[in-house]
Order: C-alpha cells, then structure tokens, then sequence
C-alpha cells in the first residue's frame, strides 16, 4: 500500500495557508512542502552513485538513518518531512545531549550523514568524525529533483526513529512507519477536532514522539498552523497565551507547574483571559496531579484533556474534547483504532464481564493489571534488537510496562510502572539503569542506585543513593557529582540530589531494594545526605 503519509503531505502541498510561524516568520505550507522538496532531492542527489559523466538518481534512501540538529522552526521541519520523503529515516535529536551521548546514539543507529541548522553547528563537530555534517540552509537550496519516486513509498516504510529509555541499560530506537504517522495524526485530529482554523503553541522538545507526532505532525497534517518557539520558557509561553496567538495548547503536567509559577509571581496581565480562549489545552507524556487539573480548571473552567501515550504507540487513550466528559487522574477511553487490554500476571486478559469480547475496550468490569495496546499506531519494531523487539509484544499486543485500571464505563488510570527501573522526570521517560552505567564509571563511586522520589514539580526527581570508594566521600557530593554527569548524560537524566550512604539495604538475592531507599528518602531518614 502507499504511504498515506505522501497522501496527504500531497493534498496539502498548494495550500497558501500559514503552516509554521517561527522566529523568522510565517511559511506556507506551499512554502515549507518546497523547502522539503528541495531537501529531499539535494539528499537523494548526494547519494547517487556517479558513473562516467552520468548522474543516475536514486528512487529512494532506503532506509538510511538521518540524524537532525536543528533548532525549532520551518527549517527543522523541512529538513524532516525532505528526509522522509526521501525514503530516509529522521533521526531528531537534541541540542541538550552532550557530544558523549549524541555520539553513541548516531553510532547505534548507524548514521552516516548529519543534518544540522547554522546556528548548531559546533554541537555537530563531535560527529563528523567519519559522518558527513550538511547545513539544512544549503539543503534548502538545492534543486527539488524528479518526484516520480515519492509514489513508491510504502505504508509499512518506517520514517522516524525515536529513541526511547527501556529496562535494559542504554535507550532503545523505536522505528514509526508512515502509517503509524498518519494513522496517528488522523486520530487526534478527529479526536481532538483540528481544523484549519487552529494555532498550536509549540514548546515541546523535538526528539520525542510527544513534540514531534502527537503536537507537530497532528496539526500539520490537519492544515493547521504551528507556532514553533525555540524551548519552552514559562514567561514567554505565558506571554502568548495572553496575546491568543495561539488556539491549542500542548503540554506535559511540569510546564502547567512552571505557568502557575509564573502567573503566582505576578507575571503575564491578561494570562488568565487568554487561557480561557484556547480552545484545547491537553496533558500528557506523566499523571497530571488533580490539584494541577483543578487550577487550570479554575483558571478556564476546564480541566486540561488528558491523554496517555508512549513512544511504541503514539496517543492510546485520551479524554473527550467535551470538557464536561473529561475525568481529572484518568486517562479517558482507548482512541478508535486503539485495541487495549489489562492483563493478569498470565497475560490473560483480566477483569472482562461474562460474554464480553475478549480485547474491546469499554467493557462493564473493572480490571487492573499490564496494559497491553494493538492497532495501527503501535511501532514496527526497535532498530537492530530484535531480541528486545520480541520481548515486548506477546500473542501480537505490545506490552506497555505500565500498570492501569479500567472502570466500569470503560475510562482508563494509569497506576504505575511494571519496573522500578523506570522513571518519569518532568514528562521525560528515564531508566535508572543507564543512570546507574554511566555512574559507576566515576572512580569514587563503589556502588550506585538510582531511584525516582515523588515530587510536585517534576512528578519524580531523580536520586542518586551513592557508597563512595574509601575517602572519597566529597566527590560523591550533589555538586560535584552532578557537574560530572552533565557531561555524559542529558541534563535530565542527571541526578538532582546524591545521597552517600555506608551501604545499599538489599534483599537475600543481593538486589538493592529501591522501594525501600524511596520511602527512606520521603521519611528524611537515610543518613549522610549531602548537597
Ligand atoms: C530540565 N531539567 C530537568 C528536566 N528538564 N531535570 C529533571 N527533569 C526534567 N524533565 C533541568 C535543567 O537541565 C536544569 O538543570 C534545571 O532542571 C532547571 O531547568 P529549567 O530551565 O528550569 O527547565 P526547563 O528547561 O524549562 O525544562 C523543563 C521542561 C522540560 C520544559 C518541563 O523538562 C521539558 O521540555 N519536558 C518535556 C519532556 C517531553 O516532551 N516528554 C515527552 C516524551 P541545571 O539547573 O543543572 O542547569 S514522549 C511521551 O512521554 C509520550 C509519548 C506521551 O504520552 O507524551
Ligand atoms: P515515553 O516512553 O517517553 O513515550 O513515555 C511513555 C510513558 O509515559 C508511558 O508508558 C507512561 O508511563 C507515561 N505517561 C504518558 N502519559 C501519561 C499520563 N497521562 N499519565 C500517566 N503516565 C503517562
């Protein structure tokens, strides 16, 4: 089958509509649809083997992996939909990671070419080792090269590659095909009523499938416009909504934290008016505490639409768009194409009424257990584990990791994790362990757990119980362990607090026993925190 992805990018292609407004201005989605043309045809061009004189053209990048670097705008978007359309698969990343973790991740996904905008370019240096570096700007330029090709791409093809933290120790590379793009963008449109009509204020990061599908590619691919910001700053954010720029608002529970914070400081006259002229506010990505939800709803007289998604399956269950039908703690219903089914401990499904089809969602029992999820959103796979791809689905469902209940009227809440080696700071999915990895290579740490302690701004802040190496205690200290791990990880993968403790508590297996170091952290009781 074709891509419908190419379908409706196709559709969408003479509109003289404003697509994305960004720092530099307003593009047409005629505008941007060339622009990624023109990106689209320098890539396939640099990839032609050159015969004697000759120029032949590749039909497709068959699945080449294409790192992207760039900061939020027309151009970032460009460059992705010029790389999928190219038969490439987009690889964003973020200009947060530092050269450590950008380099192992264009390692494991096999990237030979790199993507970057001007003003990121020094981030890149560290990857032109044995990689091409290309300047989206001069991309842009190029000549848009034949189209005949864009029809051969196919549903099943996959187009982006989004690397997500799991239970084993470095974070794995969910591939989404077009399909998945499409299908899940139609869901939320329809879902969410988009319409040419609407903004979406963007603030989200671009290296995850929240920022990227479920915000970005549903308003693109609904005609809407995308008002793209350079990061999410609480001042300025609040500051557009105040001068309605914009119609919907995306959003994970910390940024409606830091508005709250901001509107307490006293910033953003007029904030409050416009909150209540967005048509859409949505929460996802982490559990939206219900004091959150009842202040927004003070605030605008709705709570925000919350909806529950994952990497491997786009958007699975949201809230109505009728404010009225929406449910503060809970998750809404399963999405139209979206199969969910609470397991036992056997991976039956649990809870379901007598005579009821087994795997619909809606049903009259309540049921409590593994989420598992089906349809048409779920991912093709992650690149080059198949080991690890087979782990998670069984009998053909994906298995979430996330434990849920489903009531009576057939509404979802998610309860919590299958893995205390999972964490969630701030919307961003972490795992302990690479934590832990990364950790263990600092000289003066002996043994290391990390664990995620509730916390009201960041839903789990993230705690590093530490044994130091015989006097090497100050070392192990938040400081100056923190200033050493921001240059292996991500700034929010890094601990916030390390705690050195003479030993970790473990159960007779020797396995250290984190529920036990989380409920000592609340208490205030284990000993020898350092800050
Ligand atoms: C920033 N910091 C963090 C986090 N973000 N620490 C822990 N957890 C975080 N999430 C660090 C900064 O590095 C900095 O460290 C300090 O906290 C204060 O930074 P600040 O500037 O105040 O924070 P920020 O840059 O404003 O970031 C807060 C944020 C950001 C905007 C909420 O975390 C964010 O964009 N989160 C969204 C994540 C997301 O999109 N997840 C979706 C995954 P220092 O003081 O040392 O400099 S996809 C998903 O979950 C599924 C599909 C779904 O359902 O959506
Ligand atoms: P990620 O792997 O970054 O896509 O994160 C997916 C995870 O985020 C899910 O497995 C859930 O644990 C969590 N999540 C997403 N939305 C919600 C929500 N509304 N409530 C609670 N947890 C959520």
């Amino acid at each position: 089958m074709a891509s419908p992805l190419v379908a409706r990018l196709a559709q969408l292609r003479s509109s003289a509509r404003i697509a994305v407004e960004d720092e530099r201005g307003q593009t047409t989605f005629a505008e941007l649809m060339d622009r990624a043309l023109r990106v689209r045809g320098a890539l396939l061009a640099a990839s032609a083997p050159r015969g004697a004189g000759e120029r032949a053209e590749p039909a497709s990048l068959e699945g080449e992996r294409l790192l992207l670097l760039a900061s939020p705008g027309a151009a970032w978007v460009a460059a992705l939909l010029g790389t999928i359309l190219a038969g490439g698969i987009a690889l964003p990343l973020s200009p947060l990671y530092p050269p450590a973790e950008l380099t192992w991740l264009a390692g494991d996904a096999g990237v030979r070419r790199v993507i970057v905008s001007d003003d990121l370019a020094a981030l890149a240096a560290p990857l032109a080792q044995g990689r091409a570096v290309l300047r989206v700007e001069d991309l842009e330029r190029a000549a848009p090269g034949p189209e005949s090709a864009l029809a051969d791409l196919a549903e099943d093809d996959p187009a982006l590659l989004l690397y997500t933290s799991g239970t084993t120790g470095k974070p794995k590379g969910a591939l989404l095909t077009h399909r998945n793009l499409a299908v899940q963008a139609e869901l939320l449109r329809a879902a969410w009523g988009f319409s040419e009509e609407d903004v979406l204020l963007h603030a989200l990061p671009l290296h995850h499938m929240h920022g990227v599908c479920i915000a970005l590619a549903t308003s693109l691919l609904a005609g809407s416009a995308t008002r793209m910001l350079p990061r999410f700053d609480a001042q300025r954010v609040a500051a557009e909504i105040a001068r309605r720029s914009a119609t919907v608002l995306m959003a994970v529970p910390t940024m409606y934290q830091r508005l709250f914070e901001h509107v307490d400081r006293g910033g953003a006259p007029g904030f409050a008016a416009g909150a209540r002229a967005l048509r859409l506010a949505t929460s996802g990505s982490a559990a939206l505490p219900v004091t959150l939800a009842e202040r927004w709803r003070d605030l605008t007289g709705a709570i925000p639409l919350e909806r529950f998604g994952m990497t491997e399956i786009g958007v699975g269950m949201s809230n109505p768009l009728d404010p009225g039908a929406r449910r503060a703690g809970w998750v809404g219903a399963p999405l139209p194409t979206v199969e969910a089914r609470i397991t036992d401990d056997a991976g039956a499904a649990a809870g379901w009424a007598p005579g009821e089809e087994r795997g619909q969602p809606g049903g009259a029992a309540v049921a409590r257990g593994e989420l598992w999820i089906r349809g048409p959103s779920v991912f093709k796979g992650y690149l080059g584990r198949e080991d690890e791809t087979r782990a998670a689905f069984q009998d053909g469902w994906f298995r979430t990791g996330d434990v849920a209940e489903r009531s009576a009227d057939g509404y979802f809440r998610l309860l919590g994790r299958t893995s205390v080696d999972i964490l969630k700071s701030g919307g961003y999915k972490l795992s302990s362990l690479e934590i832990e990895e990364t950790l263990r290579d600092h000289g003066a740490i002996a043994e290391v757990a990390v664990v995620g302690v509730p916390d009201e701004e960041w839903g789990e802040r993230v705690v590093a119980v530490v044994v130091a190496a015989p006097g090497r205690e100050a070392e192990c200290a938040t400081a100056p362990l923190r200033a050493w791990a921001k240059e292996r990880l991500a700034p929010y993968k890094v601990p916030r607090d390390a705690i050195v403790v003479q030993a970790l508590p473990r159960n007779a297996m020797g396995k250290v026993v984190k529920p036990e170091l989380v409920k000592a952290i609340e208490r205030g009781t284990l000993a020898g925190r350092s800050s």
